[in-house]
């Protein structure tokens, strides 16, 4: 008698993976919504993990939204150009996002806290070009594109749950740009590479630094900027303010506060909150 064949045992058919399904036009157009409504929303990252370059193709479809509106480009901003600032968000890859006339905040001005989903304030240093820049170029030649340095401050607000983001998550959200604000412009003609600067919150300080802590100078986060404007194909603009990134960790801002930085040689820089 023949032996009985053994029940074949059926491999279970491999499960297709999952397919990754990218539409850069909504996601782009639900962080916009956030920002406008001043509502966080989930990270990306917790539904799909973009690429770089997807992130950066969401940031410039969000910054389209805004242009729609009748915003216009006034420059770039960099992010994670300092070790306080990599050490606060755990990310230390150096980032850029793109500024807009609807993000400036007039100087000693205030800012209504209501817009915003959870504002926190970094000082750093702005450039101003009177000339386009863009490509590699060495320090020396990005300066030769400067009129002028300010003190500035950024208020960044991201558009995630908790200020938690990845690194694409946070590209995608424009590095978390909300608004910022210029103190009184000065020729660049001295050494601003070690220049102590103050962070008060109501007269009291809350951070204190120096513009070393951007890159050991912070002429290095504009010569950055220029490469990356380059790889974006979107060259720096004569009259574009550059933000060099956040020289100190950045601290949570609240109702009724007034925010000033002082910076040695260049002077102050303020804003306040309404709640
Ligand atoms: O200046 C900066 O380093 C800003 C980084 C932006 C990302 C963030 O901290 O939310
Ligand atoms: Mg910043």
């Amino acid at each position: 008698m023949a032996a009985k064949k053994p029940a074949s045992k059926k491999k279970p058919a491999a499960k297709a993976p999952a397919k990754r399904v990218v539409n850069i036009n909504a996601i782009a157009k639900s962080l916009d919504d956030a920002a406008r409504e001043a509502k966080a929303i989930a990270q990306i990252s917790d539904t799909v993990e973009l690429t770089l370059q997807e992130a950066y193709q969401v940031q410039k479809q969000m910054i389209a939204l805004r242009q729609k509106r009748g915003e216009r480009r006034v420059g770039i901003k960099m992010g994670f150009t300092s070790r306080a600032k990599i050490v606060q968000m755990g990310i230390s890859d150096m980032i850029w996002g793109r500024l807009t006339n609807g993000m400036i905040v007039e100087e000693g001005g205030p800012i209504d806290f209501s817009r915003y989903v959870h504002p926190r304030v970094e000082p750093e240093i702005a450039f101003l070009l009177k000339r386009p820049l863009f490509g590699l170029v060495t320090p020396m030649q990005a300066m030769e594109a400067v009129e002028a340095i300010a003190p500035a401050l950024e208020i960044i607000d991201s558009r995630y749950d908790n200020f938690k983001f990845s690194l694409a998550d946070v590209v995608a959200d424009n590095a978390s740009s909300s608004g910022f604000v210029t103190g009184p412009w000065v020729k660049p003609d001295f050494d601003f590479s070690n220049l102590g600067l103050v962070l008060n919150f109501d007269g009291k300080p809350v951070q204190i630094g120096s513009t070393a802590a951007i890159m050991g100078h912070p002429v290095r986060s504009l010569v950055a900027a220029a490469r990356f404007a380059a790889e974006a194909g979107e060259p720096l603009q004569t009259g574009w303010i550059v933000m060099a990134g956040g020289a100190t960790a950045a601290e949570a801002l609240s109702p009724n506060q007034h925010v000033e930085m002082e910076m040695e040689k260049m002077g102050r820089v303020s804003f306040s909150t309404r709640g």
